[in-house]
């Protein structure tokens, strides 16, 4: 299908801080990773394009409560807090694309001082399947940018998990990036859907 060859997945910030045991602590983020790993290799197996986006924050970074901001220092750059999960596979074909490495800039979106946008159009993909942390911020902002870039945009909806700030928040950034256009869809629905 013509469609299938135009995707691109991209992994959001599956790093140590935001899992258990990390300074942003996404509960019940480790569910997601087999999940995920199991849609990384059906793109990996058929040469499809996979990106990892990883928070990649200075040590005096804007958004880190002290500094202004509204978080605890995480994924501090070249630190054990901001390394992929270890359950993650990362397949050698993968691109990383670092973020947030601008003291004073908050980059939720992948897009946001990356590039992406330009990879991704020069490479004649069409539709960004997401997964990743946190629903609510670097998921919710990378996937509206995505849309306001002219990408179609599928959520792997049993990928993504959010902090929950308060109840609710994953749910409605949910509804947020389908009104404004994206499709949820499950890992397992998707896989089926665009199977060789
Ligand atoms: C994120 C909070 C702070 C995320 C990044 O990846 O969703 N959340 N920095
Ligand atoms: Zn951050």
């Amino acid at each position: 299908m013509e469609m299938r060859a135009k995707d691109a997945l991209v992994v959001v910030d599956v790093q140590s801080d935001f899992l258990p045991g990390g300074a942003i602590a996404v509960r019940g983020g480790r569910q997601i990773v087999p999940r995920l790993n199991a849609v990384i290799e059906a793109f990996a197996k058929d040469s499809r394009a996979v990106f990892f986006t990883r928070d990649w924050h200075p040590p005096d970074h804007v958004s880190f409560e002290g500094n202004g901001g509204m978080w605890p220092r995480h994924c501090v750059r070249d630190t054990p807090g901001a390394e992929f999960d270890s359950e993650l596979r990362i397949p050698e074909t993968a691109t990383v694309i670092s973020k947030g490495t601008e003291p004073r800039l908050e980059a939720y979106s992948a897009f946001s001082g990356t590039g992406l946008e330009k990879v991704l159009s020069d490479s004649g993909v069409a539709r960004v399947i997401l997964g990743g942390l946190a629903t609510e911020y670097c998921v919710k902002e990378t996937a509206v940018d995505a849309l306001r870039f002219g990408f179609a945009v599928v959520v792997l909806k049993d990928c993504v998990m959010g902090v929950e700030h308060e109840r609710g928040d994953s749910e409605r950034a949910l509804e947020e990036i389908i009104s404004r256009g994206g499709r949820l869809i499950t890992s397992v629905d998707f896989l089926s859907e665009t199977a060789s």
